[in-house]
Order: structure tokens, then sequence, then C-alpha cells
């Protein structure tokens, strides 16, 4: 059989090609444009040999985070040796924090650029989910664009998984464009978040193509629950801050485009932006677009989106495809190198909305590493948009774990975001506008504003006690709350954790 004149091969017959130790460059950028049918195929390869007593296990690289149909399913079958960029699957995180898979975790605008030039060795196959190919080598990208682009240029061999389960029609939304190597490259000609410089499709050399795989399997679909109290609050201080921040006139009259993360918080905080009639209609420059943001469209709220992915519930999917026309003239789906561009979110004056997993009292962030050691999910793009951004604002509730460990913390174990790049920080209990103030200053901002009451005494006291310095700190004692946390299973003894009002939940590193 042949798909416009490229042979049909079953997934089976695809897994079989790919050797223990390759390469292998999926697309995916969250479960969006995930290839679907490969990844479960080499995970039975992998079951089989394994069982035989033979080694079988690749590196494996994506846009992003993947649908469960690739890290959750690889990394069961102990598929994979080494993974870059990004992952936000259980199963994989375990892995990766033995030490049995080697993680690389990096910014997701650099990764084109790092594959065009080699710096992870040769690409050996490419699998790309796609709605289309034609005989000449445009391929029609789906829910994702993510590297993709770039897979399919630098691998030696490729195999696209055209999914008829996706509209063909997706494609009025893309918008893909290979910017030039360095020292050549030309100035990025985004103006507006739904400037279009690119075109529709891919290119792929049509000798590298060794096999079309047919598919017809929506995305992992992503639902968020309501958000509960804590999200709420978190939202209602980002929401009134744009607010006056408006008012004040330092955010201009037509606002300025949103990028926003992922999860519940994000969602929240879209929501009430969405219902707040102080802030005006309003763009996003984002990496991902996920279902409240459409329905922020439909309202006329959310005038157009610039993204890398769409991340919808199967409600959304059905939406997006019967009013194709509609969504397509509002949203441009780009490469994770345009989406996530530097230069283009300095260019666009992008508002950064981003989640934390602890922020120390100077206003570092780390994103990334519990304890400053266990990896959680990766820096993502969060990197690419905190750093350029307009005002960079970092989220995330005041504890965790029913209130074991304070999010708010005297030194950060490990730094995703430096001080620099940390704008204005907020949790449930309060928002602290960092911009302008010396540390010392945004210590104690901090704590009063955004720290856990619980653990305000324990955080001023630390300050105090420390010498005067620029940023003061006590490099005996910086991480007390953490070796605590390690040895106990709590930042603070019991009793002084009676307060909260959260359940006290299990704790394991
Ligand atoms: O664990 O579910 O087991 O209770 O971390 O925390 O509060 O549910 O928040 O899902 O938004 O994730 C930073 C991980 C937050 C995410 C992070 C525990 C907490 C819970 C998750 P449980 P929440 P979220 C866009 C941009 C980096 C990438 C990024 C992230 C779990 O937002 O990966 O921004 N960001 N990308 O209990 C120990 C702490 C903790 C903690 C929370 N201080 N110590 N555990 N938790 N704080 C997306 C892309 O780039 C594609």
């Amino acid at each position: 059989m042949e798909y416009h004149g490229f042979p049909v091969l079953d997934a089976d017959e695809v897994a079989a090609l790919v050797p223990h130790g390759a390469m292998v460059a999926f697309s995916g950028f969250t479960p969006a444009g995930t290839a679907k049918a490969v990844p479960p195929a080499i995970a039975r390869r992998a079951r089989e040999l394994h069982s035989a007593g033979l080694p079988y296990q690749l590196r494996v690289l994506t846009g992003a985070s993947t649908g469960s149909s690739l890290d959750d399913t690889l990394a069961r079958s102990e598929a994979i040796s080494w993974r870059a960029p990004y992952q936000s699957s259980s199963a994989l995180r375990k892995q990766i924090n033995t030490g049995d898979v080697a993680f690389v975790d990096m910014h997701l605008s650099h990764v084109p650029q790092s594959v065009l030039f080699g710096f992870f060795g040769t690409i050996d196959f490419a699998v790309v989910e796609a709605t289309d190919v034609t005989p000449d080598g445009r391929v029609y990208l789906s829910t994702s664009i993510g590297a993709s682009p770039t897979f399919l240029q630098a691998a030696q061999n490729v195999i696209i998984e055209v999914n008829r389960h996706h509209s063909r029609r997706l494609s009025d939304m893309a918008d893909i464009v290979i910017p030039k190597p360095p020292p050549h490259r030309h100035a990025i000609d985004l103006d507006h978040p739904l400037e279009r410089i690119g075109k529709p499709y891919a290119r792929v050399d049509p000798e590298k193509v060794i096999g079309i795989v047919e598919t017809n399997e929506p995305d992992d679909s992503t639902c968020f629950a309501e958000p509960d109290q804590v999200s709420q609050a978190i939202a209602d201080h980002v929401v009134a801050f744009l607010a006056k921040e408006l008012a004040c006139g330092r955010i201009p009259r037509e606002f300025l485009p949103l990028q926003s993360g992922v999860g519940n918080v994000a969602n929240a905080v879209l929501k009430g932006i969405g219902e707040n009639p102080d802030i005006p209609n309003f763009m996003m420059y984002t990496e991902v677009l996920q279902s409240s943001a459409l329905e922020l469209m439909l309202q006329g709220r959310l005038i157009g989106a610039s993204t890398c992915a769409l991340v919808l519930s199967q409600e959304a999917t059905r939406q997006v495809t019967e009013n194709i026309d509609f969504f397509s003239s509002r949203t441009v789906l780009r490469p994770q190198e345009i989406s996530n561009n530097p230069a283009a979110v300095r260019q666009l004056g992008i508002i950064a909305m981003n989640t934390a997993l602890e922020v120390d009292i100077f206003g570092h962030v780390n994103s990334t590493h519990v304890c400053g050691q266990r990896i959680m999910n990766g820096i993502g793009g969060s990197g690419d948009f905190a750093r350029n951004a307009y005002q960079s604002i970092f989220m995330c509730p005041s504890t965790a774990k029913g209130g074991k460990i304070s999010t708010i913390v005297p030194m950060c174990p490990h730094v995703d975001h430096n001080e620099h790049s940390v704008h204005v920080v907020v949790t449930e209990q309060g928002l602290a506008d960092l911009r302008g103030l010396a540390p010392e200053q945004r210590a104690v901002k901090i704590i009063d504003h955004c720290a856990h009451p619980s653990y305000r005494d324990f955080l001023h006291r630390y300050l105090r006690e420390t010498g005067s310095s620029h940023i003061p700190h006590d490099l005996s004692r910086c991480f007390e709350l953490h070796q605590n946390l390690l040895r106990t299973g709590a930042m603070l003894p019991d009793n002084s954790l009676s307060s909260l009002a959260e359940p006290q939940l299990g704790y394991g590193l």
C-alpha cells in the first residue's frame, strides 16, 4: 500500500527498523501532536528484547512534554536511556530521579538550533504526526508544531504518522519558518502576535521518508478542575495587579500580549482576566493554548493568540473543527523556536505568568528541582519568556503538601529564574511587586505579602540574624528548612503548622 507515493507501514514494522541506541526525535509539544502509534510499538519491541535478555533503549528527543503514548509508555518499558528537553510523566520522572535515564533539562526555544548544529549528535529517526504529506515533501502538521520542522530537516530517516482524527484544516493556523543559521540570521519580523512570516507546512526531503503510519486517534485530552480557593486567590491578586498597572499607565491602554503556563492556577488567572471588565480585550503570545483560552476567544475577550500547541478537551477540539474559519483567523501555530523566541518576547512586550515550585526571599525561583535534587518536570518554556518579558510574574501556593513545605524559603537550593528575571511574586497570601527594590526590601516584601503566616516568623528571624551585606545570607543556615524537610518530612516542627487550614498530606521525596 502507498500514501501519496510513500510506503504505508504498520507501527511494528517501523519499530523493527529502529536499532538499540538510536536517537529518535518524536513530534509532541504537550500531548498535542504527540506521535501515537510508533512509540507504543517501540515499547512492545523493547519488552520483547528485554525478556530475551537483550538491551534495547533509545535516546528520545521531543518538542516538550508528550502524551501518555510516548513518555509513559516508553518509560514503563524501560526503553529510554536519554531524554530531552522537558517531560511531565510520573513513570519517567522516577527513572530520571533514580539516575536510570539521563535527562537534559533545557530552554525549549534552544531545541531546534541545538539539533541543527549537532549538539546532540546525529538524529537517526524523526517520527512526526501530521494531517497530510504531499509527494514533494510538504508536511502538514497537526495540533502542535514544536520542533518537528527541524526534526524533519535534520533526521536521517523520517516516519510520518498521518492522523485522520485531526482536521486537515489545522494547517490554516500553521505558520512555519526555520530561521537561517547564524551569522546570517535575520531579525524575526514579528510586530504583532498574529503576524504570519512562514508557510502552512513543514518540509521534508521525500527521499528520507521511509514510511507512513496511518492513525486515527485524538490527542490525550486534558480537563482542569474548577479553580480551588488557593488558585482563585492567586488569580484574584494577579488580575487586580494587572488592572492597577493598566490604570496607572504602566501597561499601555491597549494592553499587552499574555503568556500563560499550563495548569489550574494559569487557568484561574486567564478566567479572572477574562471576567474583569477593567481589562480590555487582549491577545496572547504563548506556547500552549488551553481550552479555557478558546472559550475567551469565542466570547470575544481573547482577540487572537500565537501558540506552539493546542491543548484541548474533546469538546474544545470539536468546537475548533466545526468553527475552523473563526479559530484559524485568530490563532497562529508556530514552531517553538518562534513561539518562545526571546527576541519576539522582548519585541512584543509580553506579560509572562509562570508557576514556581518555590521562591526565595530575594526573588530567585526554583521551578524544577525539589530540595535542589529531584526533578519535577523541567524548565520548559518558562525561562524563554520570564527572562525577556515586559513583566515577569511567578505564582505558587504559599505552602505545599498540606503545609509541611513553605514555598517561600531563605535560599532556593536550585535556581531556574534568578532575581533579575523575576518582577512579581504571587501566592494566595498576596502579591509582592519587586520592581525597583533592593534585596533586603524585596525580602521583607516577599515574607510579608507572600509567605504563609506560619513561616513568617522563621523567615523574618533568618533575615534579622544574618549579617549585613547586599544580599544577607547565613550560609550555615540558609537551607535549614530543606534540611528539616529531608530529615523529618516537614520544614518546621509540627506544632508550628497547626494553624494551617489545608489537610495534611503524605510527603515522600
Ligand atoms: O505535587 O500533585 O503530588 O501534590 O508539586 O504542584 O501546585 O499542583 O502546581 O501543577 O502548576 O506545577 C512548578 C511543577 C508546578 C509546574 C510546577 C508539588 C505539589 C504537587 C505540582 P502533588 P501544583 P502545578 C509552560 C511553562 C516549569 C515549567 C513551566 C512546572 C506538584 O508549573 O513544571 O513553567 N513548571 N513551563 O504538592 C515540593 C515544593 C513544591 C512541591 C509544589 N516547594 N516542594 N513539592 N510541589 N511546590 C509549559 C511548558 O513549558 C510546555
